[in-house]
């Protein structure tokens, strides 16, 4: 007679992480264990957050602790997928596509029971640092393979293994102005009364959240350059410009190119669809309450859904203020082969 293990089909990843997380929580946290080593970093408080300048970048203080375990601990399996980004860059709609796209053979897009048309996409990727913050590894042990992760750290923060090329990594960046304004958004739903220009300098001199910007998009545009088999370096403008293209790169890259069947049967286009800034903002799930996985547990669902374009920018910053920040980028750009148009 067969065994039980036998006969029950092996879960076959990515799956929703929402729908595997069994919600318990450890007793003892990173926090506690590496409450000396953040109190000896360096110190500043930008706005809502308290920073801590760890290894030539600004993290927020709460993210230390989960960064130092997520360097010591993390073991990547070779078909991981670590979604990386910097914040209000284009992540939700990445891990839309990248899970979609890793999906597709458990979960049609075009499926109307889609995970991701009942969850926020953050609550199908997890965000791995935040993962060992909460002391909750074993939740990630537990994912099936190829499990879909993402985090917010410059390449030079990962752990050794990833950025040996333990796993595949998948960068978005996005013009520093649209962040900018993006950000300002983000973190007025905290701050109503946060004025731009607070978050516009706090860019500029590198004082923000995972900054300095330009050394975080750097970072990863040196390890693309160096290792493009395991770093694949993506635009938020060449994402709008061209979504299907962007997906049947990313499906690749993964390791799951869109057939010729697939192709024909429009399973391009449906992730496209399916992934698409009105499609994801009209859901009830992305517009309904607060409480994604998290980080951003508190923050309201529709906060990741503003606008969905590029350049706007023009609307929040003066001239002058947009030739400054586009002069300390391309300065600090020049010679590596990136630049923003
Ligand atoms: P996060 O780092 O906090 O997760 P992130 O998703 O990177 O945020 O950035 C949010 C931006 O992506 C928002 O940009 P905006 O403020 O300029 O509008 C958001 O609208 C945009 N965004 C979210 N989902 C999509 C999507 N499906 N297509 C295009 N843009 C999207």
């Amino acid at each position: 007679m067969a065994s039980a293990a036998a006969t029950t089909a092996v879960p076959s990843g990515p799956v929703p992480f929402k729908d595997v997380d069994d919600g318990t929580v450890p007793e003892h946290t990173p926090k506690e264990e590496f409450g000396d080593l953040v109190a000896a970093l360096p110190r500043r408080q930008q706005s809502i957050l308290e920073l801590r300048l760890y290894q030539g970048f600004w993290l927020p203080e709460h993210w230390v602790p989960g960064t130092v375990v997520f360097q010591r601990r993390f073991a990547p399996r070779p078909d991981d997928v670590v979604l990386a980004s910097y914040p209000k860059c284009g992540t939700t709609w990445l891990k839309a596509l990248a899970f979609a796209a890793a999906a597709r053979a458990a979960h049609p897009p075009a499926a109307p029971g889609h995970p991701l048309r009942r969850l926020n996409p953050h609550d199908c990727v997890p965000f791995i640092d935040e993962i060992f913050a909460a002391g909750e590894e074993a939740k990630l042990d537990a994912l099936p393979s190829p499990r879909l992760m993402n985090t917010h750290l410059p390449c030079t923060l990962l752990p050794t293994p990833v950025t040996a090329g333990g796993c595949r990594v998948v960068y978005v960046c996005r013009d520093p102005k649209d962040m900018v304004v993006s950000l300002w958004h983000f973190l007025r739903r905290t701050k109503p009364d946060l004025s731009f220009d607070e978050t516009f300098e706090s860019v500029c001199d590198g004082t923000v959240a995972a900054g300095p910007v330009w050394d975080h998009v750097l970072s990863y545009w040196r390890a693309s350059v160096a290792r493009p088999d395991r770093v694949l370096f993506l635009k938020y403008e060449d994402l709008l410009r061209d979504t299907g293209a962007n997906v049947r790169r990313l499906a690749e890259f993964m390791g799951r190119p869109f057939t010729a069947a697939e192709e024909a049967a429009g399973d391009v286009a449906a992730v496209v669809e399916l992934c698409s800034f009105d499609e994801m903002k009209g859901l009830e799930v992305n517009k309904a309450g607060s409480g994604t996985a998290g980080r951003y547990r508190a923050m309201p669902r529709d906060a990741f859904f503003r606008k969905g374009v590029a350049g706007d920018w023009a609307n929040h910053m003066t001239p002058e203020m947009a030739a400054r920040l586009d002069r300390i980028v391309r300065e600090k750009l020049q010679g590596t082969g990136l630049a923003f148009a």
